[in-house]
Order: C-alpha cells, then sequence, then structure tokens
C-alpha cells in the first residue's frame, strides 16, 4: 500500500512538474524574458547539459585541443628546444623554447601565455606569465569548476580563446562553444562570469569599462567588465540591412532562379555561420590621431566566412572602410600607431599563413608583413598577431601549439612549443602570447599577487 502511494504520489509530481513546464513554455511565446520563459529555457537545456556532462566523462577534453608539433613532423629541421626555467612552486611540464637563432636575443619585455598547458602533472587552462628572460615568473591556473555554460558549471571547455589584461592586474579570458567568458583577478580567483557565452578575442575598450566580444549567434556583444552583463549586442545582419551597397554580405545568401516568375524583394536565407565574426576591437584614442578617417570607438572587425575585414561606427553601424580580397579566413585585425591595420592571415586551406598590411587611408597598397614561408608558419584556423614596438611581431601560430617572434628585419628571435607530454608528436592548440614592455604597469599589478 506504502508503494503503490509512493508511486502515485511521484506520478502527481511528475504530471504537475509537466503542466508547469508546459505553462512555462506557453508563457515564453508571449513573453520571452519573463522569469518562467528563462525556467523553461533553463529545464530544456538540462537534456544537452546531461548529454555533455556524460561525453566529458567518457572522453579526455582536451582530445580535440591538440594539434600535431611542427618540430616533429616529416621535413622539420629537427631544432634543438629545452624547457623553460620555471621560478614557480608549479610543476609545468612541455613549453619548451628555442633562441639564440643567428645571434638575436629575445625584445626586452614581458609575456603571456594563455592556452592549456601541463601544470602540475595534468593539462589546465591557464596563463604563463614569462619573465623579460623568457623565465617562467607566475602561473595562473583557471579551474575547471570556474566555467560555466547555460549558467551550468561545466568542469571543461573545449578551447581557451581571447585574452586581455586589465590595467588593474586582472584579465579578461573567453572560450569556445559558448561559454561565459571570465574576469579573473590576479590572484586567480573569479572576478565574475560572463551571462552570456562569448567566442574568439575579447577586447576591453580604452576606458576598460566596456569589452567587446563574440556571442554564440555571431553577433557582436558589448559586455559591462565590472559585472560581466551583456549590455549591447550588435548581430551581423544588422550591420548588412545598414549598408545596403555593401553586398558582401550576400555572397552568404541562398537565391533561387525563380524560373518563370520575376520576384522582387524576395531575399533568401542565409547559409549557417554566414559571417564567423572572430575580432571585434575599439580604435583606442591614443591611436586615432593616426587613423582621420576613423573615430576613437570605431570597432575593427573581421569576419571569417566572408574574408572580409571593416570598420564599423558602432553608433549608426555605418561601415566606413572595408577590404574583402586578399584574406583567406583570416583573424586577429590590430590597429598600429602608425595608422595602419594588420591582419593575421590564415590562408586557410594553402600552405602557409602570413600577416598582412593595410593602410585605410588608400596611400600604400595593401603588403605582406610577415610571410609564413619563412617560418613554416601556418595556422588554419585560429591565430593571433602583436606587433610590437619598434617593428617586428609576435605570432600565436595556434594550430601549431607555437608561438614566435621575428624582429624588424625579419630575423625569428625566439620560438615556443606546448607540448603535451602524454603524448610525444602532440601540442596543445596555443590560444595567445601578449608582449608587455619591461615596465609595464599591468603585469606588476598582475604580479603583486604571486598565486604560486
Ligand atoms: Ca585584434
Ligand atoms: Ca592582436
Amino acid at each position: 500500500m506504502v508503494q503503490l502511494f509512493k508511486i502515485l504520489r511521484t506520478l502527481i509530481f511528475a504530471v504537475c512538474g509537466l503542466a508547469l513546464f508546459g505553462a512555462a513554455v506557453r508563457l515564453a511565446q508571449h513573453s520571452p524574458d519573463s522569469i518562467a520563459a528563462r525556467g523553461a529555457n533553463t529545464i530544456a537545456k538540462v537534456p544537452e547539459v546531461v548529454v555533455m556532462t556524460i561525453s566529458n566523462l567518457l572522453r579526455d577534453p582536451y582530445a580535440e585541443s591538440l594539434t600535431p608539433d611542427p618540430s616533429q613532423e616529416p621535413g622539420s629541421k629537427g631544432e634543438h628546444f629545452v624547457a623553460l626555467a620555471n621560478h614557480t612552486d608549479h610543476a609545468v611540464e612541455g613549453v619548451v623554447l628555442r633562441t639564440g637563432m643567428a645571434g638575436a636575443a629575445p625584445r626586452k619585455g614581458w609575456r603571456m601565455l594563455y592556452g592549456i598547458f601541463t601544470i602540475d602533472a595534468k593539462p589546465q587552462y591557464g596563463v604563463l606569465v614569462l619573465s623579460p628572460q623568457m623565465a617562467i615568473e607566475k602561473v595562473v591556473v583557471i579551474d575547471g569548476a570556474m566555467l560555466e555554460r547555460h549558467h551550468f558549471s561545466v568542469g571543461q571547455a573545449p578551447y581557451p580563446h581571447g585574452f586581455a589584461l586589465l590595467r588593474d592586474g586582472s584579465m579578461l579570458m573567453a572560450f569556445d562553444t559558448d561559454y561565459t567568458p571570465l574576469r579573473v583577478d590576479p590572484c586567480g580567483k573569479r572576478v565574475w562570469a560572463g551571462d552570456e557565452g562569448l567566442t574568439h578575442a575579447f577586447t576591453p575598450d580604452d576606458a576598460q569599462r566596456f569589452g567587446w566580444g563574440m556571442g554564440a549567434r555571431d553577433d557582436l556583444l558589448k559586455v559591462d567588465l565590472a559585472s560581466g552583463k551583456t549590455v549591447r549586442e550588435i548581430a551581423w545582419q544588422d550591420i548588412a540591412e545598414a549598408n545596403p551597397q555593401v553586398s558582401i554580405f550576400a555572397m552568404r545568401r541562398m537565391d533561387d532562379n525563380a524560373l518563370g516568375d520575376n520576384p522582387r524583394g524576395d531575399a533568401g536565407r542565409y547559409y549557417d555561420d554566414s559571417a564567423h565574426i572572430n575580432d571585434a576591437e575599439p580604435l583606442p584614442a591614443a591611436f586615432a590621431g593616426a587613423f582621420p578617417e576613423f573615430a576613437a570607438g570605431d570597432l575593427l572587425i573581421s569576419m571569417r566566412s566572408l574574408n572580409l575585414v571593416l570598420v564599423l561606427d558602432p553608433r549608426s553601424l555605418e561601415i566606413k572602410w572595408f577590404t574583402n580580397d586578399l584574406t583567406l579566413r583570416q583573424h586577429d585585425a590590430d590597429w598600429n600607431p602608425d595608422g595602419s591595420i594588420t591582419v593575421f592571415d590564415n590562408q586557410n586551406g594553402r600552405d602557409y599563413s602570413r600577416i598582412m598590411r593595410f593602410d585605410p587611408s588608400g596611400t600604400k597598397a595593401p603588403s605582406v608583413a610577415l610571410d609564413g614561408r619563412g617560418y613554416d608558419f601556418y595556422s588554419r584556423i585560429r591565430g593571433k598577431q602583436q606587433g610590437l614596438p619598434g617593428g617586428g611581431f609576435l605570432v600565436t601560430s595556434s594550430q601549431q601549439g607555437r608561438a614566435f617572434e621575428v624582429d624588424a628585419t625579419g630575423r625569428m628571435v625566439w620560438e615556443l612549443l606546448v607540448r603535451d607530454p602524454r603524448n610525444p608528436g602532440r601540442n596543445f592548440v596555443l590560444s595567445e602570447a601578449d608582449f608587455f614592455p619591461s615596465d609595464s604597469a599591468p603585469v606588476e599589478r598582475n604580479l603583486q599577487c604571486p598565486v604560486s
């Protein structure tokens, strides 16, 4: 009898739960922002989270972040790499360096690496802070418990992506696959997890009040850096509609010959991943004088699917400049203090990647600023580039698990690989390496809390 009562009670609870869920779904159609709608949305995602959690338990979550080690591939010259000096209490394995090429010395300055590293005998997301002597001075471990997806704690993300060091020494971090971004203080503690998933780069504005990232809907998101809350969304379709004279967006639109008819205004829908925005970077006021065509705060945007790099006024959505005929599935467009724009040109599907330089004033023709053929440089997807003071580049060749620096004369000065000690011949994909001057105040603030 007691057993029957328990079964009946469970059934009644289940029916009530289903009825409530159904009511919430109906309400969601009328008021998508209501608490009931958000609750229904969260419940609807439970099966997906359960499947993801089980699959994460069954497979190596880092498997898809591994990539061939270029130094172990056929045809490699077999250069000698050595482990980085490590002044921290953490054991760091697999991060190896070679220097002293052609007598060149590394430029004086700090570097930060953001990616997956073997820390304390297991793969972990982290930030390594390298001294001007290229020694590891600090390790920030990003505990998987900090990561969230759809407001659930998930443990692992496939790939850490955008990174930025803020003036107070805290760090912005983005991950792929709509995991929420993080702000992490210099002591490695989470300040916040954002309210929306971000992918790719995550770039603060001048005041560091807001940051720009890319959302899961292939949109631009403006995020309040004090709270992690999204305050504005710009869909790529909004940009296309505001600029009907720029027909590039229609390249990813399906159309129909409509034989026997001649319809107007029937623009078809777009292919999936039509824009694939991967970078949005506000023009710093300090550089604005070098770009008279633009205003501080204008966004330099890369849209991978369209081979398109453009400058957008985020207020009016006017496209002020664009190029789409030289780069191929590019990433990381940067403003430079000399008035040029450089772009990490993946050249996806070809043999080598490169860095292109554009002069938006039109005075100088576009040029190849760094030709990957001289450096065995190829990253089919992803990648970061940073112009260095005095010339040269710091290049993150993500799909080689590699970073290298080239001086103003084109000499490679150092080269670093992130190997996976568990898998000889395989490297961890490296998200980003950033250079900072020796007297960088944000780096000093970051180092004030030595987490190791
Ligand atoms: Ca950039
Ligand atoms: Ca960059």
